[in-house]
């Protein structure tokens, strides 16, 4: 009796959809695709999936939502990694993905933005501003599906952050649909505007607890004239750091990629993904990829390059390097830091973490957790890359061979994240600087932040989203 009820209700709700979006686009069978996470790591089960075409379709779904107490998984690229874009396993929440709000509303040369709905892919951005002369500068591996939505949700980090920021200082005004139905709209790009609390800050990084954003406005820079990419080898993570002071100290912000790249990182790829090749003749034991580029002309920024890096030479900071020759070389650079992910699923499954600790404590983070992970687990093969210019990195870990399975080592999960996180800890850092909370890291963020921290997060998600309608399960 109590199914056939729901089933009636379910009915009556999925009518209700088709009424505000047309049929063809509410879909309930072969659901696969929007319940299984990137990382395959978390498989739910879907109501159905809606693909609204716009923010007051968006409204209208909520409010029935709300009526029938049903809630909203949002969804854009759908490359989240911490589970934060797909359904628990109830079968009873709707997933709404926002790829149909795919219009690039307007391009402002003058004030240098482009408002964009939330459904556009972030290279199609990319691309198009640099069609208008103009560089969107947030990048990142999942570049060619993830979307503008989910960037923000998120508050997406990525490869340019060390001159250009993360996403949320990139939005210069946002609409988002708030779990009321109601559309918050403030699209005016305005580059001042003090007139009481920064609203937009709220939902950029919520993923999808506070509203659906569903266009925004995105600060476009200059393109620049020149780019140069090198790739250096080196000798540890302190050499890193010296260097990167270094390149600062010559090319002030100009500087805008330093990714710190281990010898088993780079060992992955070249054994895993085809068609990549070592860019340098020898082996190190670190490597570090940097981009510089310039608004004026190449021979000043090579100028400044070999400046900077015959004085790292002397300084004994690098012991070998390669400056891409043209725009291809430097692609084929890139290739070998943004396919570790890629690389490293092959090889095994990790017990991934995306954490930060201010930039000055990299070195001594490394060199303490890695003792702790050796001392623990002999053998453990830690496949450590990222943003070191941002004091972020991507310590992943795979099983030790000789003790361990995948299985085995994965019943270990909690254990391991909670070695590395408490060394963060340590050192006062984060332990998500740039994937978000989701599910994967909900109930370690309770350890971490402070309770004051948390009643203030709960008390702004009751504030404004009373039903807990909006992505439950999610961040808090
Ligand atoms: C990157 O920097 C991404 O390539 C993914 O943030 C990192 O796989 C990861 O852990
Ligand atoms: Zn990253």
């Amino acid at each position: 009796m109590q199914n056939v009820r729901m089933q009636t209700q379910n009915n009556s709700f999925l009518d209700g959809l088709r009424t505000i979006v047309g049929a063809s686009h509410v879909l309930t069978d072969d659901l696969g695709f929007y319940e299984l996470d990137w990382r395959k790591k978390y498989h739910g089960k879907a109501l159905a999936v809606v693909k609204p075409a716009n923010a007051g379709e968006i409204s209208q779904i909520i409010k029935l939502c709300a009526a029938h107490r049903i809630s909203i998984v949002p969804q854009a690229g759908h490359t989240s990694l911490v589970g934060g874009s797909v359904p628990n396993e109830s079968g009873e929440q709707l997933v709404l993905n926002v790829a149909r709000l795919n219009a690039i509303r307007a391009i402002d040369l003058v004030n240098n933005t482009m408002t964009v709905e939330a459904g556009c892919i972030l290279q199609t951005v990319q691309e198009t501003a640099t069609a208008h002369d103009r560089l969107y500068p947030l990048s990142l591996a999942a570049e060619g599906s993830c979307q503008i939505g989910g960037n923000i949700g998120t508050n997406a980090g990525g490869v340019q952050v060390l001159r250009y920021g993360n996403t949320r200082e990139l939005i210069m005004g946002i609409e988002v649909v708030l779990p009321s139905g109601e559309i918050l709209e403030s699209l005016r790009g305005l580059r001042k505007d003090n007139t009481g609390y920064d609203l937009k800050q709220l939902f950029i990084g919520a993923e999808g607890t506070l509203g659906i954003v569903t266009a925004a406005v995105l600060k476009l820079y200059p393109k620049p004239r020149a780019t140069q990419t090198v790739i250096v080898g080196l000798q540890s993570p302190t050499a890193a750091l010296k260097l990167l002071n270094l390149m600062r100290s010559h090319l002030a912000e100009r500087l805008t990629a330093f990714e710190l790249i281990s010898a088993l990182s780079l060992s992955l790829v070249l054994k895993h993904i085809p068609g990549q090749r070592a860019a340098l003749a020898d082996q190190f034991p670190w490597y570090v990829l940097l981009e510089a580029n310039d608004s004026q002309s190449i021979a000043q920024l090579e100028l400044a390059m070999q400046t900077a890096l015959e004085e790292a030479f002397e300084a004994e900071l690098i012991q070998d390097a390669v400056l891409s020759k043209n725009e291809t070389e430097a692609k084929q650079f890139w290739g070998l830091r943004e396919n570790i992910t890629e690389a490293q699923t092959i090889e095994s499954k990790n017990i991934k973490h995306d954490i930060s600790v201010p930039i000055s404590k990299i070195a001594e983070f490394i060199e303490r957790t890695d003792a702790l992970l050796e001392a623990k687990y002999p053998g453990v093969r830690i496949v450590n890359f990222g943003h070191l210019g941002d004091g972020n990195l991507h310590y992943n870990i795979a099983h030790p061979v000789a003790t361990h399975t995948e299985a085995s080592w994965f019943a270990l999960y909690e254990e391991v994240n909670e070695l590395v996180h408490d060394s963060v800890h340590h050192f006062g850092g984060s332990i998500s600087a740039e994937h978000g909370i989701g599910q994967l890291k909900r109930e370690q963020i309770k350890r971490y932040k402070s309770d004051t921290e948390l009643k203030v997060m709960r008390a702004i998600k009751a504030a404004l989203d009373p039903l807990g309608i909006m992505n439950p399960g999610k961040v808090i």
